[in-house]
């Protein structure tokens, strides 16, 4: 049997990272739907930020991306600072710049592989200004046809760009190393699974981990399985959370498919990956296209809890048993008895216990934040992806 009181504290230290991003304008290829009251500076995505833990009490931190957000760093930590928000994980950005469109570190003319690169140094710069422990790389390198260029030479030039980051590096910062299958790059990518990006990291060094984005898998992979192999050889560094129905369609975690959720989490309590000394940064990365953003991130936050609370509910002992046992119906029935436990009152309870509101989403929208946001932001440029 679980201990209901162990679940309650584990779920009250648990922290969700937001990403900057998602308070912005964001659209697919066809079409940005700009909406009002977004955010036009840093300022207004950390006080966006502010109210989804305002209500939710568990995402203190948002993540940044270079140059999305630049800004004086030293005074954004400040204002961030006193609405309670701390900054977390640098995203790196060479993807946008003209000159990347053959690759950033690994692009076949060298000059561009140094531009690249110091814009990776100036994230880690821009990490001691902002107290940031980790550096996110998700590179958009990769190629589109067969021959365009040497898979096992852009590998090396990978390599090398990798390490002289690792290198700059202080020992409390890390490296966290991002995958994804396809896009933009159609044949190839230079970072296009976890094994490539856990190959990298194990020749890094201790301070390089992976990051599991939810939306970089072919369909049908188990992610649940790769986070269980990266937990026990302690490469787990981060997870970028969203929800896919094909490909990397960012949508609001846990809606497509929450059972996935559950099953990745399990892997997490199992490996006591929850606790502080994991160090593993549970990050959003989503885009909000349709639905308004603010809410949408409470309710992401909102349903990373859910699935742990039931992951947590998962009756270990009765499980280990039934499989001790061969029982595979049994073993089976434990965990299905937690995801189909409604832990809506649960959370709600501790909420209550926590001084926040019980349900958050509706706290929110009673506040009124919405209109207010609605009719201070007139004009200016709206952030967005590229703003
Ligand atoms: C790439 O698709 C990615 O998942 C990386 O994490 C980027 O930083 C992010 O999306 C940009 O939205
Ligand atoms: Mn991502």
């Amino acid at each position: 049997m679980h201990n209901l009181s162990a679940v309650k504290d584990t779920l009250r230290a648990q922290r969700i990272e937001m990403p900057s991003w998602a308070f912005g304008n964001s659209g697919t290829r066809f079409k940005v739907f700009p909406q009002a009251g977004v955010p036009r500076s840093p300022y207004e995505k950390i006080a966006d930020a502010a109210q989804v833990h305002l209500f939710t009490g568990v995402a203190p931190s948002v993540a940044l991306h270079i140059p999305w957000d630049k800004t004086d760093y030293v005074e954004l930590r400040k204002v961030a600072g006193d609405v309670g928000i701390e900054l977390g994980t640098i995203n790196a950005n060479v993807f946008q710049d003209e000159d990347f469109m053959l690759g950033s570190v690994t692009n076949p003319d060298a000059a561009i592989r140094r531009k690249a690169l110091d814009h990776l140094f100036e994230c880690v710069d821009v990490m001691d200004q902002t107290g940031s422990r980790d550096l996110k790389l998700w590179f958009s390198d990769g190629t589109n046809y067969p021959g365009q260029d040497n898979i096992r030479v852009r590998q090396d030039r990978l390599a090398e760009a990798l390490a002289a980051v690792y290198e700059r590096l202080a020992d409390t910062q890390r490296l966290i190393l991002e995958y994804k299958m396809f896009e933009p790059g159609f044949y190839t990518m230079d970072v296009p699974d976890w094994g490539t990006a856990f190959a990298h990291c194990l020749q890094l060094g201790p301070r390089a981990k992976v990051c599991i984005d939810t939306g970089h898998h072919a369909p049908g992979t188990n992610i649940e399985f790769i986070v269980a192999v990266l937990l026990r050889a302690g490469k787990l560094g981060a997870f970028d959370f969203n929800s896919r129905f094909y490909a990397d369609d960012d949508l609001m975690v846990g809606s497509a498919d929450p059972f996935q959720l559950f099953r990745i989490l399990f892997e997490v309590v199992l490996a006591d990956g929850l606790a502080p000394a994991a160090e593993i940064s549970f990050m959003l990365d989503q885009c909000h296209n349709i639905e308004p953003k603010i809410p949408a991130q409470i309710r992401s936050v909102m349903n990373v809890q859910e699935a742990t609370a039931k992951a947590l509910l998962v009756d270990t002992e009765a499980l280990a048993a039934a499989q001790a046992a061969r029982d595979v119906l049994g073993a089976n029935a434990v965990l299905m008895d937690a995801y189909n436990t409604d832990v809506r009152p649960l959370l709600a309870e501790l909420r209550g216990e926590q001084g926040l509101d019980v349900d958050p989403m509706a706290a929110y929208l009673r506040s009124g934040y919405g209109s207010v946001i609605v009719a201070d932001r007139v004009g200016g440029q709206q952030a967005g992806w590229g703003a």
